[in-house]
């Protein structure tokens, strides 16, 4: 099978915890953990019901890559902005945006984040900077440099991260908006998760064997790697890149090596069609995002068995909550369909 995967390599995500704990106080590493713990639980949620047919949306779900978000996101101020790709819901939650608007956008209802108009791959909350997405692989790059040209012009104290998948880095707009961040010096972050595969096609059908990291760095802005398992390296590696962009000196490229553990697209997993192997998945759940930390953080003495279930009866409890929401949301009407309509 061809294949460029270079992870999990030996001691992936527990050997980094240690290294980063010390900078944090005990609940802001527990708070990240729930972080991750709400955003898995909903996603499973919305896998269980998918089949039911009332989300009328496609879904990208993130179960394995919340580590990445989590981290990110909570290096982040909330006037800060997140531009995201067609997998939206890591992103959108780890920013802080509202579940129950995302779940009735999910279910084609008026009060939906984007008023029904977009569904998953379209979730946008400018309340907290979860300023927008795009289904268009690579279209929502330049639109987040614009956004961190405006930031510049401005003078605004904030910055933009745009989250990418692996196969952005394929498209004509990627270069540009490299270069084009490299020389105004926008204050903006690539934040590349990269999960090896485009759909069912691996790294190695779609690009010569090359260092992703490496040839972000060509383009002259600083290129770091790392590992996306582990949420405390994560947040460490963007609060870098983000004070370097506060600091009025320009971008950063993120390559952060993650795994998907469901199917590109859809509920469940899609391995069984043969275009990867479900060895390669079980190696990848051995490192879970989650249950990495959960056993650092039980190891510490800084959560239990309790506490955890605790957090699942809450979170359950919220999810519940917002689905029926969703569903009792009214629908658009006719009318609604001329809103925003400019042209006759
Ligand atoms: C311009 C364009 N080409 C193709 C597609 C179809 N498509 C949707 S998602 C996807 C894979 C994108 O992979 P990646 O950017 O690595 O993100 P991932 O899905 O792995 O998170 C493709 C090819 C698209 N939406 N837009």
């Amino acid at each position: 099978m061809a294949s460029n995967i270079r992870y999990p390599y030996k001691g992936q995500g527990d050997q980094g915890f240690d290294v980063f704990a010390g900078a944090h106080a005990p609940d802001a590493l527990v708070g990240l953990y729930r972080a991750m713990l709400r955003i898995r639980l909903i996603e499973e949620e919305i896998e269980r019901r998918y089949h039911q047919d009332q989300m009328k949306t496609p879904i990208h779900l993130v179960i394995g890559q919340e580590a990445a978000a989590v981290g990110c996101c909570s290096a982040l101020r909330l006037s800060d902005l997140v531009y995201s790709s067609h997998r939206t819901h890591g992103a959108y939650l780890a920013k802080g945006g509202d579940l129950k608007m995302m779940l009735s956008e999910m279910h084609c209802r008026i009060n939906g984040c984007v008023g029904s108009r977009g569904g998953s791959m379209h979730l946008i909350d400018k309340a907290v900077g979860m300023a927008g997405t795009s289904a268009i692989v690579g279209g929502v790059v330049p639109i987040a440099v614009g956004a961190a040209l405006a930031i510049q012009m401005k003078r605004e104290d904030r910055v933009v991260v745009v989250f990418i998948g692996d196969a952005t880095t394929e498209e004509g707009v990627m270069a540009e908006s490299l270069n084009f961040s490299a020389l105004k010096k926008v204050p903006i972050v690539f934040f590349c998760e990269n999960n090896f595969y485009s759909v069912q096609s691996p790294l190695a059908t779609r690009q010569p064997a090359r260092d992703i990291r490496a040839w972000a760095e060509s383009h002259r802005m600083p290129a770091l790697s790392v590992d996306g398992v582990n949420v405390l390296a994560v947040r460490d590696t963007v609060s870098k890149a983000v004070a370097h962009a506060r600091a009025g000196r320009g971008p950063t490229f993120i390559e952060v090596p993650v795994y998907r553990f469901r199917a590109h697209g859809g509920a469940g997993d899609d391995s069984k069609t043969g275009y990867r192997d479900v060895a390669e998945r079980a190696a990848w759940e051995a490192v879970d995002p989650l249950l990495l930390f959960r056993q650092f953080l039980a190891r510490t003495a800084q959560l239990t068995d309790a506490s955890v279930m605790h957090m699942e009866a809450e979170i359950a409890s919220e999810i519940a909550g917002a689905f029926e929401h969703a569903l009792a949301s009214p629908n658009p009407t006719e009318a609604d369909l001329y809103r925003h309509v400019y042209a006759d």
